[in-house]
């Protein structure tokens, strides 16, 4: 089992579509393992992006990630990465295809919702960032052996 970082921008808080993002993730067979929300401060949204400092867009982005609460998670499941990373969609909003989360619900560059780790290297650094070890939970559900 792999684990991946999601978060649900400014932007999906306020318009309301936590849940129904995190229900596509769960049926696809990705389980919680961390959940919370909270305001970013702007040394942790620029750290979390620091790949992208000093591009054009990087302090609109910082505003963008601080600009309201956010809810930040760690999921698990089968190759958890690329999976969330497919479902995503492309990184427009505009360009991405149907049937994704930025697809189905964005039609802008910035706001596209969702964030989700681009690597399993990513993962592994944006899990120390954003959660403390005990906030990760291991943990088995009896009698689930046949769900992935
Ligand atoms: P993310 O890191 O948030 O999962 O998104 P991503 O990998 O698909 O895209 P990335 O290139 O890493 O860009 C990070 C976020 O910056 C915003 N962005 N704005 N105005 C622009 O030209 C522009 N380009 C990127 C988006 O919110 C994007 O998700
Ligand atoms: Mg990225």
């Amino acid at each position: 089992m792999q684990k991946t970082l999601i978060i649900f921008k400014p932007d999906a808080v306020q318009r309301r579509l936590v849940g129904e993002i995190l229900a596509r993730f769960e049926s696809k067979g990705l389980r919680v393992a961390a959940l919370k929300l909270l305001q970013v401060g702007r040394a942790l949204g620029e750290k979390h992006y620091a790949e992208h400092a000093g591009k054009p867009f990087f302090e609109g982005l910082i505003d963008f990630i601080t600009g309201g609460p956010v809810v930040v998670g760690v999921l698990e499941g089968n190759e958890a990465v690329a999976v969330v990373r497919s479902m995503l969609g492309a990184t427009n909003g505009t360009a991405a295809a149907p049937g994704t989360i930025r697809g189905d619900f964005s039609s802008s560059k910035q706001n596209n919702l969702i964030h989700g780790s681009d690597s399993p290297e990513s993962a592994a650094r944006e899990m120390a960032l954003w959660f403390k070890p005990e906030e990760v939970v291991e943990y088995a559900i009896a009698g689930s052996q046949w769900v992935f």
